[in-house]
């Protein structure tokens, strides 16, 4: 099943100098990008895209820290998309993600967890079209990609 899910490489993954790290990483798991692009991301972007988190202790700092430093927005496409890219993504507190995910490898705390990914469906499909239009997605051909489609 193809899938597209929303990835974003967050404030602390830009600054310390590993985007293209992070980008490579769902590259090379087999997944096509379909749309890239650099966010100022404002307060309001921020509680509507971490809406589910409102009323949280840590929902302050979560919109201070995602609006802090542009963050590079890309929608990704491939098999099981939405699923594949949480566990290259690896478990919300680095603590707990696995080594090899993006977070095991590269992340200490929850608060600077590096990447977001969509985690189901209905919230890739919600989430794209807070952060792209229709216009700035494209497809390729896919049978030039690498991709075994069931
Ligand atoms: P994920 O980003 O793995 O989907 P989430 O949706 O539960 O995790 O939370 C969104 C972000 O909020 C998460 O990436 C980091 C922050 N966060 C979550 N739980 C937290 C906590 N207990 N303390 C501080 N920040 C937290
Ligand atoms: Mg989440």
């Amino acid at each position: 099943m193809v899938e597209r899910t929303l990835i974003l490489v967050k404030p602390d993954a830009v600054q310390r100098g590993l985007t293209g790290e992070t980008i490579a990483r769902f590259e090379r798991r087999g997944l096509q990008i379909v749309g890239l692009k650099m966010v100022n991301v404002s307060s309001a972007l921020a509680r509507t895209h971490y809406r589910e988190h409102v009323g949280k202790p840590f929902f302050k700092s979560l919109v201070d820290y995602i609006t802090s430093v542009p963050v590079v927005a890309m929608v990704v496409e491939g098999p099981k998309a939405i699923e594949l890219c949480r566990t290259t993504i690896g478990a919300t507190d680095p603590l707990a993600a696995t080594p090899g995910s993006i977070r095991g490898d590269f992340g200490a705390t929850v608060g600077r967890n590096l990447v977001h990914g969509s985690d189901s469906a209905r919230a890739a499909k919600r989430e794209i079209k807070l952060f792209f239009r229709a216009a700035e997605l494209h497809r390729y051909n896919r049978s030039v990609t690498r991709w075994i489609v069931e």
